[in-house]
């Protein structure tokens, strides 16, 4: 019979918490990800649909599916969902975005500081329309990646608007 306790394999995030990651999708869409710990990230969107859109404390699900390589999931408050596979080693990482209907016709209402208006991204997201889902699944290069420490709130502290010119292409 399967040993239920044998299906999970042991977890070790180290290789990812406390790391940004700054990367570039295949569609040319930039972002910007804080692994704040083990449940916890903290995000800026550099261009794309919804470029300007940053978020801080998105609950996630994160594992490492085998040495080295991390899966991240989520529902936001807008009712995106979004997977995210992460390979530090190979800098190389995979998305998927879910996008409900609302915001693949308009995603303008999401371009904001999320925090602050959390309440509103629920009612737009229960107001819909939900469907058709638009899933927007994509590889991105990971051109910068630095280890930032553990819930430190100064890496994802102020909006896209606001960093130096060029940011985006850092990388190292
Ligand atoms: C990502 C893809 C999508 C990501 C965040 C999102 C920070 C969030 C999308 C949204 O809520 O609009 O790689 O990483």
């Amino acid at each position: 019979m399967t040993d239920l306790d044998q299906i999970t394999p042991a977890q070790d995030l180290t290789g990812i918490v406390g790391w940004l990651f700054l990367y570039t999708y295949a569609n040319g869409w930039v972002y910007e990800l804080y692994i704040k710990n083990e449940h916890t990230i903290d995000y800026r969107i550099h261009t794309g649909h919804v470029g300007g859109r940053w978020v801080r404390d998105q609950t996630v699900d994160l594992v490492e599916l085998c040495e080295g390589v991390y899966k991240i999931s989520w529902t936001e408050p807008t009712g995106t969902s979004v997977v995210v596979n992460v390979m530090p080693g190979l800098g190389r990482l995979h998305g998927t975005i879910f996008f409900p209907a609302w915001i693949a016709q308009d995603g303008s209402k999401t371009v904001i500081y999320q925090n602050d208006h959390l309440d509103e991204m629920r009612a737009h997201r229960d107001a819909g329309p939900t469907h058709p889902i638009k899933v927007v699944p994509e590889f991105a290069q990971i051109h910068l990646a630095e280890n930032m420490g553990v819930d430190n709130e100064d890496v994802i502290a102020t909006g896209p608007e606001n960093l130096p010119a060029g940011y985006v292409f850092r990388r190292n």
